[in-house]
């Protein structure tokens, strides 16, 4: 078994449309998922403002790559192009981390890096992931930690939406 945490963006067209999309595709897989939050992009790439929500997914017989897969097929059936390096993007899935019975799977290979090479410096990552998961943690330090290592400007520009229907 393996459970994995997805970080999901879009800033192009119907943004919450395409995050409710990677909802839609877990389908039973779901065990929790965050608020939506409005994030500035990161990066450098000066583009519109992004939807990012954390969600975490199980399943019984997965591996990684199966986690890849999925997220490669909600990106392909968002007509995902890729351009610009963190340009604009209609929908991005990237796994953050993936553990199975043994602990948190770690992976250097460039196809599928585990944890997430990025996701300990990013407030839209690590913001909606303690609200999902309290008490969740990444390569052993716990994502309050690493949140008080960001700066506090970056932490509070990561803004929930109010509630919507069904998040
Ligand atoms: N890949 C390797 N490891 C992973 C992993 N753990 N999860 C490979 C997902 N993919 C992984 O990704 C490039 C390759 O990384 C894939 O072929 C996959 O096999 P990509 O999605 O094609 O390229 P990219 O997204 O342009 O590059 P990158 O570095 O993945 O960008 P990021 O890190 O996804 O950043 N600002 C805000 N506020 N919110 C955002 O969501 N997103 C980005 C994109 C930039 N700025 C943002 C946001
Ligand atoms: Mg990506």
């Amino acid at each position: 078994m393996t459970v994995a945490v997805l970080s999901i963006g879009s800033n192009i067209g119907d943004r919450r449309a395409h995050l409710e999309s990677v909802v839609d595709a877990l389908g039973e897989r779901l065990i929790a998922r965050s608020r939506i939050y409005e994030t500035p992009p990161w990066g450098g790439v000066e583009q519109e403002p992004f939807l990012n929500a954390i969600l975490l997914a199980e399943d019984s017989d997965w591996l990684p790559d199966d986690w890849l897969a999925l997220a490669q097929r909600c990106e392909g059936a968002a007509d995902r192009v890729r351009d610009i390096r963190w340009g604009p993007r209609t929908l991005d899935v990237d796994i953050v981390t993936c553990h199975d019975a043994d602990g948190e799977i770690r992976s250097g290979d460039p196809r599928l890096t585990l944890p997430h090479p990025r996701a300990h410096e990013r407030a839209f990552v690590l913001v909606p992931w303690a609200q999902a998961r309290p008490g969740a943690s990444l390569g052993g330090i716990p994502v309050t930690e690493l949140l008080d290592r960001l700066p506090a400007a970056e932490v509070q520009a990561v803004r929930p939406l109010d509630p919507p229907r069904g998040w």
